[in-house]
């Protein structure tokens, strides 16, 4: 034969295999059939068109691998190949099958995967020993009935083709197992799905279902079921029965809610992923918190009745009627000269819902409109209600002042806001002169009417009345159903803010307790009311968890007593503690605030990230109180960068200024503080001094933030740093645009940088496109794009190569310390935020040991005892935390499983613990690291045994090439790894680790010690 040597046909007569792949081969010849005795033939990536056919004559051939070829068809004689067991015909071009494959009664396996089939022969049927089929992206629009007798088949898979709609016949693959259909046009399952008993994985995103019949229930053994991207409204209440299902994915399909019958599986740490689902409120705050307090909520609704309620706030400038109006609309007389509004008065009206035919509670929430409550004022400012903005037609600025009132709602409530515009003092035949096109321009979906009223003769109330009826009606929250007992709980603390403006959690609980509400619900019904702004409560928090505000508004007005004090902004913003007692208890102009609640005060304070406690815990900076002038500082853009450095700066350009906004990050980040803050900027250090990082943030102009980091390597701090304002934007002005700019780094003659900005998204292109310079259109410099994104020149080289190359040079063994600790921080945290975007509830580093009592047959370990120690991810500090430990016996199949993602963790944990010798780059003190070390070595031991592949490349990970997404591997291993810590943790005590968020708006797991950081507990207060 032409294509083989006789050595070679002598070894595979002896052998009875014959590989022939990747040899451009673009025919068979006929001896091919000479070779009778061959079992097993390997034709991968050729370029046959053709088989010949001789190829009958192998009638002892098990194994046939014809992947990656031309082939458009498969000759009739292939039937004559009994013995065949595994037919591998993926990637070829055949249209169409013959009907001699009916005649493969051995086969096993057919893959026939990324052809051109549009259909299969219902000679198909006959194959009954065959178990594993691939028919993914092929052009399939329908499936033979004969496909229900493949009675042994345990895994199909058809994903990427056109199904329209599945046979009923599907119904009788009783063995089947994993069932994949992703990507087809399915817009309905046959009730007949429900007979496939033994399926564990049924995987059908991005098809086009409705609906799912009620029998999807019966299939109890399913594990893992996947219906993102499809047009679900609904789930069939039998989703319920499903009690083995660990993974639900239901991202981006049209469900509002989710079936009560759920609840079980919830608890027992069902994930759920409802990412882009139109849900109604409180599901997207409670999914938040995690899948127990949704359990308990779906739970609840057991009792639920049809709300018929809605909030409606009138604001507005001091003095334009806004009590007035709130008065008129509830019918009561027109008073002349009506005093100030001091805070906000809340009070109900009942309209009459247009179709329902129910009556609907409004309560109208009256702020006061002096300059003075505006900050505090706009935390009230809240989703799902209707806005009045009233103002007063007179001489001069009014346009203004509208347009100023519905930025500032836009950017607190976000660009679909309601508002109906109301202007006061109209007498009849009298328009105001409002150009209300143009506003409607400029607030395109928030603009819901404009209407013209006289409160002291009522002309336009009833007018209004029925545009506010109206527009509440449409609230998505109108009619929904809530538990009658948790609406008896909220009614009753409605009721009792005015007198009783707080009440420990006990008392809370006891309040629970006389409307049914049971000690499960009450925490995650604090919680769900604390998010809908009904009450204040803290219930994570060490120093506030035992304390409730009922009436927010008398916590915010305290809050602005501080703000307004002016010895504190004489001082700097520095309030000294002793004060407290004369800010707050010893009022000349009311009710003052018993010294009781102070130090609950004063710990809200810095929860709303208004203060920070000052290191002697005598005193706090009110960040919002320091001085406008900038004080002298180490270094600005202007001072040239000295040799060991490099630099990353950023200017974050806002749509409109944000109030509060330079404030808040100097609270935020106060564990970085140099003392160095002012109203418009703060200077600040990395608090791990081996980092040498040092942060410049300053509102350049009053809609632009620029910020630079320099360090020896400040990938990591400037990334904390714009996290950290992007969190703080997204999460405290959901209606402010912002870009994110490089500034061009050339310095003029004159010292100052060229002012030129260009949008990172730009150089980010660039960099994908493979430019590496970049002109500037104003100085004409050319710059390196990859200096501007990185600090560094050389585009991402692996971290070894870079400190290989240092230390050859070996300059200053400082700096290569410095930038190393820096990058390895950059890397761990990168990974950390990826994982924790997958799994949130749980935390994810963790180290594997055998047990001690077995410790001397390490080697055989892994089928037997294991102890599983959860980390403590503080950055910097990661450590194993010995509280944390289980005790496992998995199955040898646990840890395949989970083996990608032990893989990824062994990876990350080798930068976090440094090799011996190298202690100063640590952060932790020695002894722990050693520690740190030893659990991290008996790890790899284990590992090294793991099946699969072994670890290789360990360290050569570089913070610029960490994925922003973790493989579909990982992910499945990071669930299983969840799943076993739950079972061996139902209470998810985790030892005392505990979550918190970091400034950079990434969430940790850290130990009791590092928690301290995040929650000081109450101050002292003298
Ligand atoms: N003629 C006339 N007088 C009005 C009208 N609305 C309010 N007033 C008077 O204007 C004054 C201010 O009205 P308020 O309703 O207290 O104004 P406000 O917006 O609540 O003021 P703040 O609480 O300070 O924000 C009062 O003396 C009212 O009597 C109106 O439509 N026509
Ligand atoms: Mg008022
Ligand atoms: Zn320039
Ligand atoms: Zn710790």
């Amino acid at each position: 034969m032409a294509v083989l040597t006789s050595d070679e046909v002598r070894e595979i007569r002896r052998s009875g295999r014959c590989d022939l792949s990747n040899r451009r081969l673009t025919a068979l010849p006929p001896e091919i059939g000479q070779l009778t005795s061959l079992q097993e033939l390997t034709l991968d990536g050729n370029q046959l068109t053709t088989l010949p056919p001789e190829i009958g004559q192998l009638t002892s051939l098990q194994k046939l691998v014809l992947y990656r070829n031309q082939l458009t068809t498969l000759p009739s004689e292939i039937g004559q190949l009994t013995s065949l067991q595994e037919l591998w015909v993926g990637r070829n071009q055949l249209t169409m099958l013959p009907s001699e494959i009916g005649q493969l009664t051995s086969l096993e396996t057919l893959g026939l995967a990324e052809n051109q089939l549009t259909m299969l022969p219902s000679e198909i049927g006959q194959l009954t020993s065959l178990q594993k089929l691939f028919l993914d992206g092929n052009r399939l629009i329908a499936l033979p009935l004969e496909i229900g007798q493949l009675t042994s088949l345990r895994e199909l898979t058809i994903d990427g083709n056109r199904l329209i709609a599945l046979p009923l016949e599907i119904g009788q693959l009783t063995s089947l197992q994993e069932l994949r259909l992703d990507g087809n046009r399915l817009t309905a399952l046959p009730p007949e799905i429900g007979q496939l008993t033994s399926l564990y994985q049924l995987v059908l995103y991005r098809n086009q279902l409705a609906t799912l019949p009620a029998e999807i229930g019966r299939l109890t053994s399913l594990r893992e079921l996947w219906l993102d991207g499809n047009r679900l409204t609904t789930l069939p209440a039998e989703i319920g029965q499903l009690t083995n299902l660990r993974e639900l994915m239901l991202a981006e399909n049209q469900l509002t809610s989710l079936p009560a019958e759920i609840a079980d599986q919830l608890d027992n740490g069902l994930i759920v992923n409802l990412n882009g689902n139109p849900l109604e409120e409180p599901l997207p705050e409670l999914l938040q918190q995690d899948s127990r307090a949704v359990a308990v909520y779906l739970r609840s609704l057991g009792d639920g009745i049809a709300q018929y309620e809605a909030k409606v706030l009138l604001i507005g400038e001091g003095n334009v009627g806004k009590t007035s109006l709130s008065a008129a609309l509830r019918g009561d007389a027109f008073v002349e000269d009506r005093p100030f509004t001091h805070g906000i008065e809340i009070q109900p009206i009942v309209l009459r819902h247009p179709d329902a035919g129910a009556d609907m509670t409004i309560r109208v929430w009256d702020f006061g409109g002096q300059e003075v409550y505006r900050i505090t004022h706009q935390f009230f400012f809240s989703r799902q209600a209707l806005y009045l903005l009233v103002w007063k037609p007179r001489e001069g600025q009014e346009q203004n002042e509208v347009e100023g009132w519905l930025r500032r709602i836009r950017l607190r409530v976000g660009p679909d806001a309601q508002v109906l515009i109301v202007a006061t003092h109209c007498a009849r035949n009298q328009h105001p002169d409002l150009d209300y096109p143009h506003l409607q321009r400029e607030f395109p979906h928030m603009l819901v009417g404009n209407f013209e009223v006289d409160n002291r003769t009522c002309h336009g109330i009833q007018e209004l009345r029925d545009a506010i009826a109206e527009q509440v009606a449409r609230l998505p929250q109108m009619g929904q159903k809530i538990s009658f007992r948790w609406v008896a709980v909220r009614d009753e603390i409605a009721e009792m803010t005015q007198m009783q403006p707080q009440m420990s959690f006990l008392d809370f609980t006891v309040l629970c307790q006389r409307h049914h509400v049971g000690d499960d619900e009450t925490g995650t019904l604090a919680t769900l009311m604390h998010d809908l702004g009904q009450i204040i409560y803290y219930g994570a928090d060490e120093g506030l968890q035992d304390f409730v505000v009922l009436n927010p508004e008398w916590l915010t007005k305290a809050i602005s007593y501080v703000l307004r004090d002016d010895a504190t902004r004489y001082s700097g913003g520095v309030l000294d503690h002793v004060r407290l007692r004369e800010i707050w208890q010893d009022r000349q102009d009311g009710p003052g605030y018993p010294a009781r609640y102070h130090r609950y005060f004063l710990r809200l304070m810095e929860k709303f990230d208004i203060s920070y406690r000052l290191d002697d815990e005598q005193s706090s900076l009110v960040a919002q109180l320091v001085p406008y002038q900038r004080p002298n500082l180490p270094w600005d853009s202007r001072t040239p960068l000295p040799g060991r450095l490099r630099r990353l700066a950023l200017v974050c350009q806002l749509g409109e200024p944000a109030p509060g906004l330079m404030a808040w990050l100097t609270v935020r980040h106060h564990a970085a503080a140099t003392g160095k803050h002012w109203r418009t900027g703060v200077f600040l250090r990395h608090p791990i001094p081996a980092y040498n990082s040092e942060a410049l943030l300053e509102l350049t102009a009053p809609a632009q933030l620029a910020v630079e980091v320099r360090a020896p390597s400040p990938d990591l701090y400037f990334h904390v740093l714009s996290d950290s304002i992007e969190t703080l934007i997204r999460s405290r002005w959901v209606g402010l645009t912002y870009q994110l700019l490089i500034p061009c780094p050339t310095v003029t003659i004159d010292g100052n940088r060229c002012p030129h900005l260009v949008s990172m998204e730009d150089l980010l292109a660039y960099r994908e496109e493979g430019e590496t310079r970049y002109l500037c259109a104003k100085c004409r410099v050319r710059h390196d794009v990859s200096v501007l994104l990185t600090g560094f020149p050389v585009p991402a080289q692996p971290m070894a190569a870079e400190m290989q190359q240092q230390l050859v040079r070996v300059e200053n063994r400082l700096i290569r310390i410095e930038s190393q600790a820096a990058d390895t921080a950059a890397v761990i945290r990168r990974v950390l935020r990826v994982v924790s975007t997958e799994v949130g509830d749980c935390p994810n580093l963790f180290t594997l040991r055998g047990d001690r009592q077995t410790g001397d047959k390490l080697r055989q370990l892994y089928r037997h005892h294991y102890r599983l120690t959860l980390w403590c991810s503080q950055p910097g500090y990661w450590h194993p935390w010995d509280h944390a430990t289980y005790q496992i016996n998995p199955p040898k199949e646990w840890f395949s499983k989970i083996s990608p993602y032990v893989a990824l963790i062994v990876k990350t944990l080798q930068l976090a613990v440094p090799l011996a010798g190298s202690i100063a780059i640590a952060s932790l003190p020695a002894d722990q690291v050693e520690k740190a070390a030893a659990h991290l070595e008996m790890m790899k031991t284990i590992v090294d045994d793991l099946p699969g592949q072994p670890i290789k490349e360990l360290v050569d990970v570089d913070p610029r090439l960490v994925a922003d997404q973790i493989t579909a591997a990982e992910g499945e291993a990071l669930r299983a790894l969840r799943a076993l810590i739950f079972e061996h943790d139902p209470l998810r005590k985790f030892g005392g680790l505990r979550r918190v968020q970091a400034p950079s708006g990434d969430f940790l797991w850290v130990c009791p010690n590092h928690y301290t950081e995040y929650d000081p507990g109450l101050p002292a207060v003298p």
